[in-house]
């Protein structure tokens, strides 16, 4: 079966993107009811930090609806369909894979970090990627050897990395790292994960052993947009336990196609293609493009700051 050619994916970026846009006007609707409490009850799914609303299904149901229109051959898997049990295996067909919002946490509490996500998958790689903040104007888009690129408040695609070509990046002391507490907060993950964030930004001089010292960590609360900035050269790389093939589709080929490196956990194999098995894997790491220098590739620098970054975190468990 053949797979989507340039011009079929430049269309469905024309048409991902009016959608996203159109999807961020009812999270921003939603925004504001939730804000003024006419909207109904916030919802939990695994526990009470995994949250849901009324607009995550309503977004959703959006967004599924206008692409069945569209594309009625395409293959959908979204978040909170896959909640309600719609759990279909993925094939080689086109198959659009959806976050109605990204920061739902960030959703509830007003903090302007949430988006939707909308990726593409064909043959089983994703190939295109399309995150929309509505609370900031932020559109950021990625096509598999197209670019990606990042409009503001309406403004012309600016190519990503922003600032022009990779930076060199010697060692994770001097990184910038988004990491994420995520949604299981029963031990030993919660516990794994606070050693390894603890040893990323430790002084391995001032009693921490094993320390990196980077220079600090962020969360955006948005897998989402923790790639999507890795892309647009605000983060050095982002790691997370976790999180879904749904919150990380589209960040994966939007970093991608800013340079960057994506790979799964400490085994995955670490030459920057995104398998089915990492993509569905729900362990990631992503590292910014990397200047490359004497006797050093750009991936081998990345993967030099992959290696050094999986000495020093732990493996922590999925919680199923
Ligand atoms: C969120 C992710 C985030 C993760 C949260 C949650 P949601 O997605 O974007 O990285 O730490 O636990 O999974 O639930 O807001 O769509």
């Amino acid at each position: 079966m053949a797979g989507l050619t340039s011009s079929d994916l430049r269309d469905l970026l024309s048409f991902t993107t009016a959608l996203a846009r159109k999807a961020g006007a009812v999270i921003l609707e939603g925004s504001r009811a939730i804000q003024s409490a006419s909207a109904s009850d916030i919802g939990e799914k695994k526990n009470s930090v995994d949250l849901v609303t009324e607009y995550d299904v309503k977004v959703e149901e959006l967004v599924k609806r206008e692409i069945k229109d569209a594309y009625p051959e395409f293959q959908f898997i979204g978040e909170e369909s896959y909640s309600a049990g719609s759990r279909a295996p993925l094939t080689d067909a086109p198959t659009f894979c959806v976050d109605p919002i990204d920061g739902t946490t960030n959703f509830v509490h007003a903090f302007p970090f949430a988006c939707i996500s909308i990726g593409l998958i064909d043959q089983r790689r994703p190939v295109l990627g399309v995150i929309y903040n509505p609370f900031l104007d932020h559109l950021y888009t990625g096509v598999s050897g197209q670019g990606s690129f990042l409009s503001r408040s309406g403004g012309p695609p600016e190519r990503l990395p922003l600032g022009g070509p990779a930076r060199p990046l010697p060692a994770l002391s001097q990184a910038l790292v988004a990491i994420e507490w995520g949604s299981d907060r029963k031990a030993p993950a919660i516990t794994q994960k606070a050693d390894s964030f603890t040893r990323l930004a430790g002084d391995p001089a001032g009693g921490v052993a094993g320390g990196r010292m980077a220079h600090s960590l962020r969360s955006l609360g948005s897998a989402a947009l923790n790639f999507a900035m890795v892309a647009q050269g605000g983060l050095d790389m982002y790691w997370e336990i976790g999180c879904w093939p749904w919150d990380v589709c589209a960040g994966i080929v939007i970093a991608q196609e800013a340079g960057g490196f994506v790979t799964g956990s400490k085994d995955a194999p670490h030459d920057g293609n995104v398998t089915e098995a990492i993509l569905t894997g729900r362990k990631y790491l992503v590292v910014r493009g990397i200047a490359g220098s004497e006797g050093e590739t750009s991936l081998a620098a990345q993967q030099r700051i992959a290696r050094e970054f999986y000495d020093t975190v732990e493996d922590v468990p999925l919680d199923g």
